[in-house]
């Protein structure tokens, strides 16, 4: 027998695989599709980490082992490449962002090749490529005409250190989501999408997709849908009215107050009257320097300043009550205004207790003198006149209806979400094909210019004044207006990193399409993705934003499934043995290229699909990789003991039929661990039984074949089976026989179980009654009585009577 090498045979049957194209994807019609996603890469300059692999394998094993099974595959990979680590890798080293892709990409590749994957690479695509970015662009100007895309002087989240917008999706805890830095306010103009318009199809929809329930609870409290109602409250001896926003108009009679945004407008308008004017401005340049995120935190003293000279009326109460600025109401969501009601919301009940403000309650049953009642499934209106008596959600009613019919306020639905801040000041993304007329304001790129290519430039560094770097190529910035002829201005922000992968998976179905974004017909063929694995970290931004574009493209008829993905499931991080995180700056990364040279693909491949609970994360171990190492060695010397047979094995048939029937099943529900143990204890079995038929060994391969491909085949071809593994087909398995065929039977004496015995389910009754009769514990009941009557359901019951 020959040593198990795998660097020599993995390189081999990937090379065949290539030459003969076994994993390209064709459209047989007679045939199911299955069209398996996972997120495409950043191509960064580290090269792949021992994190890529574990999701592309789960999926890779999905794939092969679906082929296996009659479908038509569709199983492709990308390169997601605009962004900042490389623009920031060719400023610092001088060379041009798209040379840095391309030797990135040509890395990444290689690695992914030497893993073995069985991704169909005619469907390869790239963001930064111009063929593609035509249509991203395309999307866009798509998005703008139908009113979706919009220019606005936003106050956005700016990184100090990136120099560059972030959307709220992008920070996290305050800080930039990419680099840590600091992130403060700034007022720029910015293009906004609208995908706020697409909030209640975005949190409905979900009900049509098999999403795995933390992606969809996430999903839907990021949207942030909250019903309630929107109420005016005057403003004493003014014209003027503050409109809030409440989720509880059941607790008007217990507003006491209110508190509007350090940013409301009144503020500034009544500026001659509000006596305390300085002390309010003082306030508000504290609170420009926090983050929203600051500003809500639950849990941080209340401050605030009274507005001295203006008074609101509570509308049901009619009483006059004072009014504040605090910067726990924040100016972006609902009205920047809000009625306190400190009975009944804790941070306004913390904020009267600080400052002195009358607390009243209104719902009974709880201790307003310790903490807010906010408990709305229980308790009575109190203090509240026509309400007094009704529950909650009563009481909301018709306050809403008593609102309504004094003409004071409505029903009013609000969400969390935002527009989706789609421009950046940098140079690597793509161009927004716009053009700026002084005579007809932003006009399109008409389609048949597109791409707009990214210009050559000689500095991309990051401007100070916050312009993108495009700015200050002035050739390419002037140009004609396309409607008018006249000279206009091309705009020079560029897409967010999170343009092209919200609509690659579109692509892949017919990349080279010169005409379309992609064909109508294949695009019908292959939608919906069937199944879709990524990160938890993309929940509310890359899952949500590709939903609303794809929904977009839905509303125009472009794409036939309001939904892309059927399914989505989201795979556990892979930590350094030290249970961290990996990184440079901790020294535990692990590097694949070096795993794959030690101990061969197919170990890492079975390691990370070994390495426990798919869905939880896990430490690496290098012993983990040497018994997965152990396993395939094992396998390999199952050839010594391969023998001619066509049959299953009689002796073995059982635990056969057993292990089909859960790996089939463990490899569609992401137990890929446990259905590797299978495989290991069936091993063990062949081996206990000292001899393996062809028969068997086929099988066995065939089950082990999508974890470990390479191996498999090698083992194929040297015993002599038939053609090639690649070619075929996912065994089946007899239901009957996956049965377990020992079982213990309760066996009854008049009626009243009097002990239990093992028996074989195909025992007949003859056997059964004698192996009863042997029991002690039975013994006792029929010793000295007559056997009057036998009552026998097979494998069930059996039940012996006696006078
Ligand atoms: C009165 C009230 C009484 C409220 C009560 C709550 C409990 P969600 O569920 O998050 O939508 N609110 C409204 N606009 C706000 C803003 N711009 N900044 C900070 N808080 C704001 O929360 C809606 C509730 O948050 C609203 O309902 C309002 O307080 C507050 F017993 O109004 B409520
Ligand atoms: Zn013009």
């Amino acid at each position: 027998m020959r040593e198990y090498n795998p660097n020599k045979i993995e390189k081999k049957w990937q090379d065949i695989w290539d030459e003969k194209e076994v994993y390209k994807t064709s459209i047989d019609k007679d045939k199911p599709k299955f069209y398996a996603l996972v997120e495409f890469p950043y191509p960064s300059g580290e090269g792949l980490h021992v994190g890529h692999p574990r999701p592309y394998t789960a999926l890779d094993v999905v794939a092969r082992k679906r082929r296996y099974q009659g479908y038509n595959v569709l199983y492709p990979m990308g390169w997601d490449a605009f962004g900042l680590p490389t623009e920031n890798y060719a400023i610092k080293h001088k060379i041009h962002p798209a040379k840095v892709t391309e030797n990135n990409i040509k890395r990444f590749k290689s690695q992914l090749k030497s893993i073995g994957f069985s991704f169909d690479w005619s469907k390869e695509i790239d963001t930064t490529d111009p063929h593609y970015y035509k249509w991203t662009q395309w999307i866009f100007l798509k998005l703008f005409e139908k009113g979706l895309a919009y220019k606005q002087e936003m106050p956005i989240n700016w990184c100090t250190s990136c120099k560059i917008g972030l959307a709220n999706e992008e920070v996290v805890g305050g800080a930039c989501e990419r680099c840590g830095g600091e992130v403060v306010r700034k007022v720029k103009n910015q293009w906004m999408l609208k995908i706020t318009e697409y909030a209640d199809r975005l949190i409905d929809d979900l009900e049509l997709v098999n999403f795995i329930d933390r992606v969809k609870i996430q999903q839907t409290n990021w949207i942030g849908r909250s019903e309630g109602a929107e109420l005016d409250f005057n403003i004493s001896d003014k014209e003027d009215k503050l409109r809030v926003f409440t989720t509880r108009p059941d607790t008007i009679f217990g507003s006491t107050y209110m508190v509007i945004a350090v940013e409301h407008p009144l503020i500034d308008k009544y500026k001659d009257e509000i006596s305390n004017y300085d002390e309010i401005l003082e306030y508000r340049n504290i609170v420009s320097k926090k983050s929203d995120f600051e500003r809500t935190e639950l849990s941080k003293e209340k401050t605030g300043v009274e507005l001295k000279g203006l008074k609101a009326i509570n509308p049901a109460t009619g009483k006059e009550i004072p009014i504040w600025i605090s910067d726990y109401v924040l100016m972006t969501y609902g009205t920047g205004a809000i009625m306190a009601v400190p009975g009944h919301d804790q941070r306004d009940w913390e904020f009267a207790k600080k400052f002195n403000l009358p607390i009243v309650e209104v719902i009974k049953g709880g201790n307003i003198e310790k903490e807010a009642y906010t408990n709305t499934d229980q308790g009575i209106l109190i203090n509240s006149d026509f309400l007094d008596g009704m529950e909650v959600e009563k009481a909301k009613e018709s306050m809403i209806k008593w609102l309504e019919e004094k003409g004071l306020g409505t029903k009013k639905t609000n969400f969390k979400l935002r527009d989706w801040v789609f421009s950046r000041q940098r140079y690597w993304g793509e161009p927004i094909p716009l053009v700026h007329c002084p005579k007809c304001g932003w006009v399109p790129v008409p389609e048949s210019e597109l791409p707009v290519m990214l210009p050559d430039v000689e500095n991309y560094e990051p401007t100070d004044t916050g312009e993108s770097p495009l700015a200050k190529i002035t050739d390419w910035v002037n140009t004609t207006c396309p409607k008018c002829g006249g000279l206009a201005e091309r705009e020079t922000d560029t897409m967010p990193n999170w343009a092209g992968s919200s609509w690659y998976f579109l692509r892949y179905i017919d990349p080279h399409n010169e005409k379309q974004f992609a064909s109508k017909e294949e695009l019908d063929y292959w939608l919906p993705i069937d199944w879709y694995n990524g990160g938890m970290e993309h929940t509310t931004l890359h899952l949500l934003y590709s939903r609303f574009w794809h929904k977009f493209l839905y509303d125009l008829g472009l794409v036939s499934c309001p939904e892309p993905y059927l399914k989505r499931t989201s795979h556990g991080m892979i930590l350094g043995h030290n249970n961290e995180k990996m990184s440079k700056s901790r020294g535990n990364v692990v590097n694949p290229d070096e795993i794959i040279k030690e101990f061969g693909a197919d170990t890492l491949r079975t390691y990370e699909m070994f390495i426990g609970d798919f869905e939880k994360s896990a430490p690496w171990s290098e012993n983990g990789v040497r018994g997965c190492r152990r396993f395939l060695e094992r396998v390999w010397r199952l050839q010594d003991i391969v023998e001619d047979g066509d049959e299953y094995t009689k002796e073995l048939e059982s635990n056969i039929h057993k292990s089909i029937k859960k790996v089939s099943e463990d490899f569609e529900s992401l137990k890929f661990n446990t259905g590797i143990a299978t495989l290991m204890a069936l091993l063990n079995d062949f081996n206990d039984h000292g001899k393996i038929n062809k028969k068997d060994f086929e099988t066995y391969l065939i089950l082990l074949n999508p974890v470990a491909p390479h191996i498999t085949e090698e083992l194929w071809e040297i015993t002599g089976l038939k053609g090639h593994l690649h070619d075929a087909t996912w065994p089946e398995y007899d239901e009957n026989k996956t049965k377990d065929e020992v079982i213990q039977m309760p066996i009854q004496v008049n009626g009243k179980v009097r002990g239990t015995i093992k028996i074989n389910i195909d025992d007949t009754q003859e056997t059964i009654r004698k192996k009863a009769l042997d029991d002690e514990n039975i013994q006792k009941f029929v010793e000295g009585r007559n056997i009057v009557k036998e009552i026998f359901v097979k494998g069930k019951i059996f039940n012996i009577v006696v006078k």
